[in-house]
């Protein structure tokens, strides 16, 4: 059995239906351990496209670390994801950012198909401050405590990113 953090984003269509869809599916199928409610926040990185609502969950499964990777894209493909530009406006993105063994080893990677911990984890807010919300003690193997790393962001990523469920 492993233990997987998985980050889900989606800003195309019914955003919020396409991340309930995908946790509703993994609960179904007795792997969801704990997720978080929903965030939204502006987009980061390069391409100019819609806001994100993102969520966090942890997962527990007889799977090893591709095959968390597989069921990520499976999700994706469920929620209808077409796959055009980087970084670009998507119906459902599911990331692995971290894979844990049962006795509590982490799985790194360097393997561009999977890299572990995810390579952009530490510097989003919109994975850090849910995950946070679920396992406060948790930590990013290689780059240290969620705290910490949530602690460095600039302060203006951190209040971008805002609670959904409640307004909705
Ligand atoms: N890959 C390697 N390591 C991993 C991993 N740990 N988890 C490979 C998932 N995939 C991993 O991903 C590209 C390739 O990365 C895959 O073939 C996989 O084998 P992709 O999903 O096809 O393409 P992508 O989603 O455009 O790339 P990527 O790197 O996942 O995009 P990002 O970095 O996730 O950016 N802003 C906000 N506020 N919220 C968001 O959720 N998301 C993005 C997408 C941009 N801006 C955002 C958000
Ligand atoms: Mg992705």
């Amino acid at each position: 059995m492993t233990r997987a953090v998985l980050s889900l984003g989606a800003n195309l269509g019914d955003r919020a239906a396409a991340l309930r869809t995908a946790i509703g599916t993994l609960k179904d199928e007795g792997v969801l351990v704990a997720r978080s409610t929903l965030y939204e926040s502006p987009p980061w990185g390069p391409v100019e496209q819609p806001p994100y609502l993102n969520a966090v969950v942890v997962v527990r499964g007889a799977r090893d670390a591709s095959g968390w990777l597989v069921r990520a894209h499976e999700l994706e493909q469920a929620a209808g994801r077409t796959r055009d530009v980087r970084w670009g406006p998507r119906t459902l993105d599911v990331d692995v950012v971290t894979v844990t063994d049962d006795d509590g080893t982490p799985v790194l990677s360097d393997d561009p198909r999977l890299t572990l911990p995810h390579p952009r984890a530490h510097e989003r807010a919109f994975v850090l401050v849910p995950w946070a919300t679920l396992e406060p003690g948790a930590e990013l193997p290689g780059r240290g405590p969620v705290a910490a790393l949530l602690a460095a962001l600039p302060t203006d990523d951190l209040l971008a990113v805002t609670r959904w469920d409640h307004l909705h």
